[in-house]
């Protein structure tokens, strides 16, 4: 099973300020980790990040005809991006939206997902461990029959 990560404006800085809040793995090191972790999982993973909207609009897209899922860090772009959503809403592919950080704990500004709603769940709060825990979820859904149903009618 292929699965795109993909990460969004600034998330290439990591590491090198707000440790506090993002923590200290750079993203080099977050990405070869959830590759390895891939591996183990028999999943294969490629990572990518983008300062463009229009940029994650197209690996979004890339990924619905590529992929069997996507991990989607859209970092600020989360609270403001129509056409991410549309985007997301756009492939079939289960799409799941993390963040290092919890964004429900942080500005009001930060508490709206323009995402969530079209992706199959969210997983925030937990530094670099939000995307491993997504890459498991990827890694075990198939097993132990149907998911539960996320809105009238819909399963994942
Ligand atoms: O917690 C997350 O993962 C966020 O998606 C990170 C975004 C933020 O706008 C979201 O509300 C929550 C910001 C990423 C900025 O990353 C930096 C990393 C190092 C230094 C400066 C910014």
């Amino acid at each position: 099973m292929r699965i795109m990560v993909i990460n969004g404006p600034n998330l290439n800085l990591l590491g090198q300020r707000e440790p506090g809040v993002y923590g200290h793995q750079t993203l080099a090191w977050i990405e070869d980790h959830l590759r390895g972790l891939g591996a183990g999982l028999g999943l294969e993973v490629e990572c990518r990040q983008s300062n463009h909207e229009g940029e994650l609009v197209d690996l979004v897209q890339r990924a619905g005809r590529e992929c069997q899922g996507v991990v989607l860090n859209a970092g600020a772009y989360t609270h403001t991006s129509i056409a991410l959503r549309d985007a997301v809403a756009g492939i079939a592919t289960p799409v799941v939206e993390v963040h290092l950080s919890n964004p429900a704990a942080r500005e009001p500004f930060r508490h709206v997902s323009y995402l969530s709603g079209v992706c199959a769940g969210c997983i925030s709060g937990f530094g670099w461990q939000s995307y491993a825990l997504a890459l498991l979820w990827f890694a075990r859904r198939t097993e132990g029959g149907p998911g539960p149903v996320v809105a009238e009618g819909q399963r994942i």
